[in-house]
């Protein structure tokens, strides 16, 4: 199969982008689902990445977002094995919020920073990296901290609701305020607000568009 409809979940850390991926994956054969390889990146050979990533951002960011534009190569020039695949995230949001965030706030040197960027830059035109919709799940803030602090992932208990802020700011630079710039694909905003039987409802009424673009319904 030569190109599947490829369609990316986004939003910030904790919006339901793996309740979004659950909740399609009822429609394999015709719908493949790729998750985020986290796992991958808290053990890389005994080594928890993500972890060392949180202790001390200034010294493991660039590390970490290395392994995780890596993973994310892998998933993106994975052979296509159904019509449409579902991934969450993409190459892209590790670039305009995690990487940017790091560099904005500081926390990363320049030459970190330039390094990862001419990476991105690379990998995206030279590999077969075509992005046909972003799903962007929007949330407050304070909506994800509490849902962060709830599902107790260790490595995540440090982060500061200033953290999610600046992540959902650069989320919405990326795909609403400079969306024909940055993205990659046109973006389907929903409102992740909601608790998880409404956000299935959601997920029921769009799923045309998910599945097959916007121009569907
Ligand atoms: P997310 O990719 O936001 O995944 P999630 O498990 O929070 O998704 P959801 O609850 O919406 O299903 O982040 C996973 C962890 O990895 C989180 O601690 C943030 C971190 N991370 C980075 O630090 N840099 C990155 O580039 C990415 C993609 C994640």
């Amino acid at each position: 199969m030569k190109h599947s409809f490829t369609v990316c979940v986004e939003g910030n850390i904790a919006s339901g982008k793996t309740r979004l991926l659950e909740y399609f994956k009822k429609f394999s054969p015709i719908v493949e689902v790729l998750e985020e390889p986290t796992q991958k990146w808290r053990n890389i050979e005994g080594h928890n990445a993500l972890a060392k990533m949180y202790e001390d951002p200034g010294r493991w960011g660039a590390v970490f977002q290395s392994y995780s534009q890596l993973t994310m190569t892998q998933l993106h020039t994975k052979p296509h094995t159904c019509p449409v695949k579902i991934m969450e995230r993409s190459l892209h949001s590790g670039r305009y919020c995690f990487i940017e965030n790091l560099h904005k706030s500081k926390v990363m040197p320049d030459l970190d920073y330039v390094v990862l960027t001419q990476w991105f830059d690379w990998l995206t035109k030279s590999h077969d990296i075509k992005v046909d919709l972003i799903v962007y799940l929007r949330t407050r803030p304070e909506v994800v901290l509490e849902r962060v602090k709830s599902r107790l992932r260790p490595e995540e208990q440090c982060i500061p609701l200033k953290y999610l802020e600046d992540l959902h700011n650069l989320h919405e630079e990326w795909l609403i305020n400079n969306a024909s710039i940055l993205s990659p694909a046109p973006v389907l905003v929903l409102d992740a607000n909601q608790d998880l039987p409404s956000m299935y409802k959601v997920f029921e009424e769009e799923k045309a568009k998910i599945l097959f673009g916007l121009a569907a319904s």
